[in-house]
């Protein structure tokens, strides 16, 4: 319990929302858009989140630009122009900057501002956000837009701090240019960041040794110009092809193939297979119904990416030790990659396994495994991110009785739809853990959930309702089926960051909704559809 306490100014809005991310970016938008007075905080020093932050060499996103955008303005998808099909960091950043501009967002925003605390009072049923630099607002909903990937997690290795070279972590890139050329440089990490970095440093470095613990599985971007025809179509489409999207399983644009792996010849498998490689990244997961909830389908389609790596990579020793194994296609979030395995085949690029010899430290020269010293100049951590809940586990939140979430979340967390907790009345989350976001396309779950509060909070004011608040039994049956959804695929025994697994002491929980995209869609709609279900309205 913590004695409520009134801080030094206090200024008092309708809404606050953290982040100023795709989500909180959105979630402003629509918040003003409804009349209410809005405070956005946001720790870093422009507006972006995921975008902001990741600006690492190589830095791209996994999902194709067309469905990487905002659909709520018309005035919008005309005036941008994609010009890659797999938008760079530095355009995302961009439009993300230009969204701010064109619906002046600007002057609800605190940059270089970071919430400390949220306490709700429950006496004036407002919530108290804190900053770190003293500011404090009154709030009657509280939005936290933090993001799913968030905080970056950087493992404690014995004496990194008496390194003498330079250290980053992918995603807390500085915004000056790191320069790699004619240096030493290790990069410890292999997932979706350490792939996108690889081949970038490669042509710089001088040598570049890759810490490798678990290969991952990657698919080609098969990445090109966005122009022409191809995106003239998409364009025109953009309507349908996201309507499909939001009510998809895998929230991709792409058709999922309804057979099974294992009823198909195996020339017409290689087909599938083959047709899904070529359309490049995450299609491959549509390539068969069966490939996340089978175990023999997995393997099938684990099969076809091994032999392109075997392709791939000349040495057949470093190939092998490229070839992901020990758990299934998709438990971890498929690579995207542009020439990944194909570094590998440069003298200047060697491939450290450390799966049974971890690093066991860094010496002021460089990582030490198995009493190797590797001396390098710079050392990049693409270790990936406390996930999920890493945002919100590092602010006080307090909810009734001053309980707090982070105890209430101790064995890992729960909500009601990822969206609410149940003791956090006018708390909400945006692609909370609970919700399908990280499992797919996460702008068209920020879309849905922003949308969804938004609903939400005009349908208290319109009835003149002070609380919405989730119910124990509905959080708990939510929870309940989470956890069976994710028992009947193959992705919740996997150590992975969709389970915790990455960081050490984290509660081992999966902590998405694999129900599908459009199946989460439909229950949120019923919900609110039935008067807000699952709800207390005071
Ligand atoms: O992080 P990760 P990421 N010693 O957790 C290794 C999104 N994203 O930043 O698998 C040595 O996936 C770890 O090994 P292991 C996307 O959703 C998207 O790459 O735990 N190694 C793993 O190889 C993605 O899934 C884009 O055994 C250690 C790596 O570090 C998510 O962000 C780009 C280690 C971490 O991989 C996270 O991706 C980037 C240690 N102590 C990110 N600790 C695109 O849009 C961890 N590792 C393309």
């Amino acid at each position: 319990m913590c004695a409520y306490r009134e801080p030094r100014h206090t200024a008092d809005y309708d809404a606050v929302v953290v982040g100023a991310g795709f989500a909180g970016l959105y979630q402003l938008y629509r918040l003003r858009e409804q009349g209410l007075t809005v405070r956005v905080f946001e720790a870093g020093g422009g507006v972006g989140g995921t975008w902001f932050w990741n600006r690492y060499p190589g830095a791209r996103c996994d999902v194709e630009s067309i469905d990487y955008q905002y659909a709520f303005s018309e005035e919008l998808l005309s005036e941008w122009r994609w010009s890659e099909r797999y938008p760079r960091q530095e355009e995302l950043l961009r439009y993300l900057d230009h969204v701010a501009d064109r619906f002046d967002l600007r002057p609800h925003i605190q940059l270089n501002t970071r919430v400390e605390r949220a306490v709700f009072n429950e006496e004036t049923g407002r919530w108290l956000v804190e900053t770190t630099g003293g500011d404090a607002v009154r709030a009657r909903y509280c939005v936290m837009a933090t993001g799913c990937l968030s905080v970056p997690w950087v493992p404690d290795l014995p004496g990194l701090e008496n390194f003498t070279g330079e250290w980053y972590h992918t995603g807390a890139w500085p915004t000056e240019d790191v320069g790699f050329t004619g240096k030493r440089v290790a990069v410890v990490g292999t997932g979706s960041s350490g792939i996108q970095l690889i081949p970038v440093v490669a042509e710089q470095a001088a040598e570049l040794f890759v810490f490798q613990r678990t290969a991952s599985f990657s698919v080609p971007a098969f990445n090109r110009p966005a122009g022409g025809a191809a995106a003239a179509e998409a364009n025109t489409g953009f309507r349908r092809r996201r309507e499909f999207t939001r009510h998809s399983v895998l929230g991709l644009s792409t058709p999922l193939n309804p057979q099974s792996a294992l009823a198909v010849s195996a020339d017409e498998r290689r087909r599938q297979y083959e047709a899904r490689w070529r359309m490049g990244g995450l299609h491959m997961y549509g390539a068969f119904a069966d490939l996340l909830v089978d175990r023999a389908a997995n393997a099938t389609a684990a099969e076809f990416l091994h032999d392109r790596i075997r392709e791939k990579v000349h040495d057949p020793g470093v190939a092998e030790q490229l070839l992901p194994r020990g758990y299934p296609l998709g438990g971890k979030r498929i690579c995207v990659d542009t020439g990944y395995y194909e570094a590998f085949n440069r003298d200047n690029v060697h491939l450290i396994d450390i799966k049974d010899t971890p690093i066991d430290a860094v010496t002021p020269r460089g990582p030490l495994v198995d009493g190797v010293e590797y001396p390098v100049d710079v050392i990049v951590f693409a270790t990936g991110f406390d996930a999920m809940t890493g945002a919100l586990s590092r602010i006080e939140v307090r909810g009734r009785g001053g309980a707090a979430l982070s105890e209430k979340w101790a064995a890992g967390p729960t909500s009601y739809l990822g969206l609410a907790v149940s003791g956090f009345p006018n708390l909400f989350l945006v692609t909370g853990p609970g919700s399908p976001s990280v499992l797919g396309n996460v702008i068209v779950s920020i879309e849905h959930d922003v949308d969804w509060i938004t609903e939400a909070v005009a349908h208290l004011r319109e009835r003149d309702l002070a609380l919405m608040e989730a119910t124990q039994d509905a959080e708990d049956a939510w929870v309940q089926h989470v956890s069976q959804v994710a028992g009947s695929t193959l992705l919740a025994d996997v150590g992975s960051w969709y389970t915790g697994a990455n960081v050490p002491g984290k509660p081992r929980v999966f902590m998405g909704y694999a129900g599908g995209a459009g199946e989460f869609r439909r229950r949120c709609e019923k919900v609110a559809r039935q008067g807000y279900t699952g709800f207390a309205l005071s």
